[in-house]
């Protein structure tokens, strides 16, 4: 916990505009458990929580939001699941899937993996080519991820991208905030 602790500071510290937990390897009372302990971080300076994969999370804690992939619960399910609303975002590996989470009700979208990930290492890289394709089709919020760093963020924004979610490039970072900052200041250049 100490870590996580550290890491979500670390990130808020840095502006991060969501905080996403992401336990895969966790039993659902100890997701229950960190995401409470989160969210004492995360609502104290005004950031979203969002928890991965179970809506039923959000029945117990406070979270502002779910994110599902493509083979959990639907969206129609999750919302009763949480008993309130909450922001549900849905995991979309094609233009396809991402047009059909729209239409299923989410609130916004992943789109990836952009390029090939060690986070992710079963799924195949759908590469830069259809980003500017799906924000000119979907109207929620798409969020790029998948091997996104600060280095390939320049190129990925000049392609379409918009928002971006980053796993590895900030948790392997030397001072996350510091990363997290620098990603925002290209993400969104004060004019
Ligand atoms: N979901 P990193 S890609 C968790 O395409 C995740 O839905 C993806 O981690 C998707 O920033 C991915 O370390 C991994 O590459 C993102």
């Amino acid at each position: 916990m100490a870590d996580l602790e550290r890491v979500a500071k670390a990130m808020i510290d840095g502006d991060v505009d969501l905080v996403q937990l992401r336990a895969k390897r966790q039993l659902l009372e100890e997701i229950v458990d960190l995401a409470g302990k989160l969210h004492e971080i995360t609502s104290a300076a005004g950031v979203p929580l969002i928890v991965n994969d179970h809506a039923e999370v959000a029945a117990k804690v406070a979270v502002e939001g779910v994110h599902l992939g493509q083979d959990d619960d639907s969206l129609a399910h999750a919302r009763k699941k949480a008993g309130r609303h909450i922001f549900i975002g849905k995991s979309t590996h094609s233009l396809e899937q991402a047009v059909a989470a729209e239409r299923e009700g989410a609130d916004y979208i992943g789109f990836g993996p952009i390029f090939a990930t060690p986070t992710k290492p079963d799924y195949q890289p759908i590469g830069q080519t259809g980003i500017k394709r799906v924000h000119h089709e979907v109207t929620i919020p798409i969020f790029c991820i998948g091997g996104i760093k600060i280095e390939n963020l320049g190129q990925l924004i000049a392609t379409g991208a918009r928002r971006v979610t980053i796993v590895s490039g900030l948790l392997k970072a030397s001072d996350i905030a510091k990363y997290a900052r620098a990603c925002k200041a290209l993400l969104s250049p004060e004019v």
